[in-house]
Order: C-alpha cells, then sequence, then structure tokens
C-alpha cells in the first residue's frame, strides 16, 4: 500500500459523494500516480463501510472487465470485482431516474446465485457449477463516477467497478443440462437489438468470472457466502442510455428482464 488511511478516506468521500450526488470527477490516478491494487481496493472496501455504517447492506457480488467486448471498450485486460448493496437492486419491469445518474450505460449479464459456499485459491468452473443454485438474466446499469466515463484500473477498482443499479429477472434455470458457453443473449433497446453474443464471451465460460472472484477473495482471506447473487460481467460492450430508453434482455432459456430510464 502506498496511500494512506487519511488518503483513502479522503479519496473514499471523493467518490462516494459523486455518485450520490451524480456528479464526475477525475480519475483519481492523476493526484495519486503511486496508488497500488490495494490501495484501490481499499478505497472501495472504505466506500462499503461508509454505506454499512448508514444501514445499507450488501446484496451481491460483481465480476467486471470479464469479457473481450468490454476490455477493449475501456482499454483494459483484468478483471475487477465489487460489491452490490440494496438500494442498487431495481425490480424486473422497473423504472430507474436518469437524473440521479450521470452518464449510465447498461449491460447484458449472466447472474448467479450460490446454495454453497465458494473460496479460493484454486476455485474453477467445476466447483462453481456445482456451489450454484441455478442462473438468470441481469442487466447491470453502470455508471463511471470518473469524467467522460475514461479510467484505468486502479481508478475503476477504487469506484467500487462503475456500480450503480442493476435488475434481475427471466427464469431462474439450474445449470445441471445448460452449456453456458452457447448461451445466445441479446439485448434491445427501444425494440432494437443493441447488443448480442454468447455466454462464452465472458472468459470462455461465465462460470470462470465466478472462479475468479473466490480466486480474489480467497487471496484476503475470504469467501463467497452461500445464497449470494453474483453478476458474472457484460457479455457484450456497455450501451449509454437516455431518458425514455426502453432496454430489453433476453438469454436463451432464461428468459428476458427489462427496465425503463425516465
Ligand atoms: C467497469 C465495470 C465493468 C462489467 O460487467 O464489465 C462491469 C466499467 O466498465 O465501467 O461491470
Ligand atoms: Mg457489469
Amino acid at each position: 500500500m502506498n496511500l494512506n488511511e487519511k488518503t483513502i478516506a479522503e479519496l473514499a468521500d471523493l467518490l462516494e459523494s459523486a455518485e450520490l450526488e451524480a456528479r464526475e470527477v477525475t480519475k483519481i490516478t492523476e493526484a495519486h500516480p503511486d496508488m497500488d491494487w490495494d490501495d484501490a481496493y481499499a478505497i472501495q472496501a472504505e466506500i462499503l463501510r461508509r454505506k454499512l455504517a448508514r444501514g445499507n447492506r450488501v446484496v451481491g457480488l460483481k465480476a467486471g472487465l470479464t469479457s473481450h467486448g468490454k476490455m477493449k471498450q475501456m482499454g483494459v485486460t483484468t478483471p475487477v470485482f465489487g460489491w452490490l448493496v440494496d438500494y442498487f437492486s431495481v425490480a424486473d419491469g422497473g423504472e430507474i431516474r436518469h437524473a440521479d445518474l450521470i452518464h449510465p450505460k447498461v449491460e447484458p449479464e449472466i447472474v448467479f446465485v450460490t446454495k454453497k459456499a465458494l473460496r479460493g485459491p484454486g476455485c474453477h468452473i467445476g466447483a462453481v457449477l456445482a456451489a450454484t443454485d441455478f442462473v438468470m438474466p441481469g442487466i447491470e446499469v453502470i455508471d463511471s463516477r470518473y469524467k467522460d466515463f475514461k479510467f484505468d484500473l486502479k481508478s475503476v477498482i477504487a469506484d467500487n467497478c462503475s456500480s450503480t443499479r442493476f435488475v434481475l429477472g427471466g427464469n431462474a434455470a439450474p445449470v445441471a443440462g445448460l452449456d453456458l458457453r452457447t448461451l445466445g443473449v441479446v439485448m434491445e433497446k427501444n425494440g432494437e437489438p443493441v447488443a448480442i453474443g454468447a455466454g462464452a464471451a465472458v472468459l470462455g465460460h461465465p462460470a470462470a468470472a465466478i472462479a475468479e472472484l473466490a480466486n480474489h477473495l480467497g487471496a484476503r482471506g475470504e469467501e463467497i457466502p452461500a445464497g449470494t447473487t453474483i453478476l458474472s460481467g457484460g457479455v457484450t460492450e456497455a450501451i449509454a442510455v437516455a431518458p425514455g430508453d426502453h432496454i430489453n434482455l433476453r438469454i436463451q432459456k432464461l428468459g428476458s428482464v427489462s427496465v425503463r430510464f425516465i
């Protein structure tokens, strides 16, 4: 770690205030070029500590930058991990006020819900599939707090990987008998297909993203508890949305989920 506690607290305050007030800030590595990975995750953890102290609850975890489409779009090469809290959750068919956010984008995701704990190191897709209760479609809404949605990996990790809202729905399907690599994914904006892909876009197999999360947490002495909802990462690049846009995500065999921006 290169940053002291005071700086970590200041940066957490900067990023969380930007989130809550829906305004963009300069990416933090500009003023702190020496910050390292542990500093980045420490800032992310400090933002969560502040939310928990205010009574928010963790309701899920996420992996991000797990597909080639996303890595190319954001100019990065490594997956990142973050948390989801209660007020991020939006009901299927619900509405999101665009003005509450800065410059939101939507992503199609395959969502896992676990029935057994997963702990790295050495977690692999076999362990993930054995521990999965079901998978379902999810629309993730991301909203980088950084100017023009431009960042480097350390800045985006500190910003809890741009997390802001998510919508779950469709069919909760057990993984036995499903080939998650070949599941077709179609996301529509106002009835037009805008993002098309298949599960294999996520690290070759979306369960690999969950295994990487377990290994990341394992290195910190933590695990993915049983009953955890986990977003495995955008299958395609993220799509910008405007007020009035209606987003529908269909995943083969998993049904559909939708949300409207007002
Ligand atoms: C970082 C968050 C990435 C995903 O699914 O790839 C993410 C970003 O692109 O702003 O949630
Ligand atoms: Mg995502």
